[in-house]
């Protein structure tokens, strides 16, 4: 294991102790449990290490992972961690308070299969899964320990994003799309009262952003258009500040499949990269070319994944590719790792291993991430911060394989 020191990412001043990682790997080494179908992956801490992201393999390749989300939106401080889907059913909470102990929890009663998990922003971990078969389920806990499944909907759903409405913003919507590609609002008219469904566009959808207060002067959402155009959703009320319905506008063209809403900006992904819109379609920053399939943030700093699987730092309209493994998805501090991993030394992710790679490390040769924040991190096998002959003998080990890791 390794030396438990403060390691600290430059400029950023977040200090993260490598006991947490050290910890963590001990207690899921003790977790480990029955060995899951080949779906989904198993379980990384994602994490800084001497001035570039780096992630580290787990102890524990048996449980595996189809997808997971944040535990806290709202405050870091207080506890920190994911809800976790297992491949073959069943929901996991893996969670720490200090960044040093953490706690991996089974949801008793809940052995449901989850294709997609969505936080809802509120003062307990209280979470909307759209279950493989595609009906929709709220799982919460008050407590963090004794945790609730309820049945929303069986329906069959794609995408679910939770909202509020009404003239007071104190109205609850789900608003889903639905698996034949329109859109459904979910709206329950009195707390843990039943949903009441209706469809507000028979249009063709893929997702839609989180509720956009703080963002346009407007009470909505964004909508991703099938065709990968953005529109605003927003409701309309009458004289009497009765909500009457929903009403929709053009608001960006591209080429988008999904949009999250941080800090004020919307960030729209997909295939061409991504773009920051500042309150109105004409302030559109294009922050990366990459191509993305999932957006979210850890201690502030706004992180995705590219279609690629690899993870980004998106800061202040700079892309950095800060992983060396791939992953499906994310959460605060934790990723899910693909089963398709590169060899460690096809640093150049061409599926071989030829002198292209070895090139990469002896052009790198004795540089650390302050010397070039490029070349080094693509050459640095295994994240010490400089490339020496411990990453020469990783692409030669390697030398002459193709493909994916066996
Ligand atoms: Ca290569
Ligand atoms: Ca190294």
């Amino acid at each position: 294991m390794h030396e438990l020191t403060h390691v600290y990412r430059k400029g950023y001043g977040i200090m993260i102790n490598k006991s947490t990682i050290a910890a963590g790997f001990a207690l899921l080494a003790v977790i480990a449990i029955a060995a899951s179908p080949a779906m989904g992956g198993s379980l990384d801490f994602i994490y800084d290490n001497t001035g570039y992201w780096g992630d580290y393999a787990d102890q524990n390749d048996d449980v595996y992972y189809l997808t997971m989300v944040e535990v806290s939106s709202t405050d870091y401080s207080a506890i920190a961690g994911g809800l976790a889907a297992r491949s073959g059913g069943g929901l996991d909470a893996i969670t720490t308070t200090d960044q040093v102990n953490w706690n991996i929890q089974t949801i008793n009663n809940n052995s449901n299969t989850y294709s997609m998990l969505y936080r809802e922003d509120s003062d307990f971990p209280d979470y909307l899964g759209v279950r493989a078969d595609g009906g929709l389920d709220r799982i919460y806990a008050e407590d963090y320990v004794n945790w609730t499944t309820s049945s929303i909907s069986s329906d069959s759903y794609l995408h679910v994003r939770r909202h509020w409405g009404g003239m007071y913003g104190d109205n609850v919507y789900i608003v889903a799309v639905r698996t034949d590609g329109t859109l459904e609002l979910l709206e329950q008219a009195e707390e843990n009262g039943p949903f009441l469904s209706s469809i507000i566009s028979t249009d063709q959808y893929v997702s839609t952003s989180f509720h956009l207060e703080g963002l346009i002067d407007l009470e909505g959402f964004i909508a991703v258009r099938a065709d990968g155009d953005l529109e605003l959703f927003s409701e309309i009320y009458d004289e009497h500040g009765n909500s009457i319905g929903w009403t929709s506008t053009f608001y960006a063209a591209g080429n988008y499949t999904h949009a999250s809403h941080s800090e004020g900006s919307l960030y729209a992904l997909g295939p061409d990269g991504v773009d920051d819109f500042w309150t109105v379609p004409d302030t559109v920053v294009h922050v990366s070319d990459n191509s993305y399939a999932n957006f979210g943030t850890w201690q502030e700093e706004r992180l995705a994944i590219t279609s690629d699987g690899k993870l980004d730092l998106l800061d202040n309209g700079i892309s950095r590719l800060h992983s060396r493994h791939r992953y499906v998805a994310m959460a605060d501090g934790m990723a899910i790792r693909s089963q398709n991993q590169y060899w460690p030394g096809d640093l150049n992710e061409d599926l071989v291993v030829d002198i292209t790679d070895l090139n990469m490390v002896l052009a790198a040769w004795g540089k650390t991430p302050n010397d070039d924040h490029v070349n080094v991190p693509l050459a640095d096998t295994n994240l010490d911060g400089i490339i020496d002959i411990t990453d020469l003998n990783t692409v030669l080990i390697d030398w002459g394989k193709t493909g994916f890791k066996q």
